[in-house]
């Protein structure tokens, strides 16, 4: 087999920074027999480390414009482990639920994933940059709303509304708005079928986690229950929306490369 440079470093990068994480924290206290919850978190920080790993190796797989969105899922699902790691430690070690890390790791992957649509439409000259700026700010809104009500700087009710408000911007604007009509207009079929996949998800997948804030803070659930409630439910969600949303991308990127080649 020829030594290929670049190949070498992709493969080296990749495990040091899959490597890293795994190694750095290990979890103060043992994940209980009965700690339903603390499992997910377990489960997926590593799935999360997995994902990224395979991310990152099919670079190499597929064909030039479609590297740099690969290496964005990769970095969505290595952005995710870290974080899962420190959210999964306070879980098992405080049974709290980690409301600043798991805000920090949105703020940095959501952001991302608006960068991915951006990648995805530019990639056949379809997108202005317009579009991803207007997909950040609904990301902020809905973020900052969201956290502000999970930590009690707003009554629960208002952080939710505004949060509900951003999201429906990001929607109004991946269907109806400039992305959506730059992607029905000028994008090729494969395309097209990335970006609608992709909408899927920000519409039913990202709908799980209102869902999630409902049962955590406004549906008079007892205290313990809504904390389990919330983080389950805000951790299923992370699987479908980060390495779902990935695989997804993933798949149209291979159909992609291996038709045109
Ligand atoms: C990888 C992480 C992702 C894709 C996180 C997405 C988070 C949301 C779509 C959160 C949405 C919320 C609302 C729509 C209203 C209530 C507050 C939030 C922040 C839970």
């Amino acid at each position: 087999m020829k030594l290929n440079i670049s190949k070498f470093f992709t493969y080296a990068l990749a495990a040091t920074f899959v490597g890293l994480p795994s190694m750095a924290f290990a979890a103060e206290g043992n994940l209980k027999s009965d700690d339903l919850v603390g499992m997910t978190f377990w489960l997926i920080s590593i799935g999360m480390v997995a994902a990224t790993a395979f991310f990152f190796l099919e670079t190499q797989r597929v064909s030039g414009k479609w590297k740099t969105s690969l290496t964005v899922i990769g970095l969505v699902t290595l952005v995710a482990a870290v974080h899962y790691f420190y959210m999964r430690d306070v879980w098992v070690s405080t049974g709290e639920t980690p409301i600043v890390y798991r805000y920090i790791d949105w703020l940095i992957t959501v952001p991302l994933q608006m960068v991915e649509f951006y990648l995805i439409l530019a990639a056949v000259g379809a997108a202005s940059s317009g579009i991803f700026w207007r997909l950040l700010i609904g990301t902020v809104v809905m973020l900052l709303g969201g956290y502000c009500g999970e930590v009690g700087y707003l009554n629960a009710w208002v952080g939710f509304i505004i949060g509900m408000a951003g999201w429906l911007y990001i929607l109004y604007e991946i269907f109806a708005g400039e992305a959506g009509k730059a992607s029905a207009d000028k994008a090729p079929e494969s395309v097209k079928s990335a970006f609608s996949a992709m909408r899927l998800i920000v519409t039913v997948g990202w709908a799980i986690y209102p869902i999630g804030y409902f049962y955590g803070y406004l549906a008079g659930v007892d205290t313990a229950g809504a904390a389990d409630a919330l983080n389950i439910i805000y951790n299923i969600a992370d699987v479908l929306n980060k390495i779902a949303f990935g695989v997804i991308i993933w798949a149209v990127a291979v159909r992609e490369s291996e038709s045109s080649s």
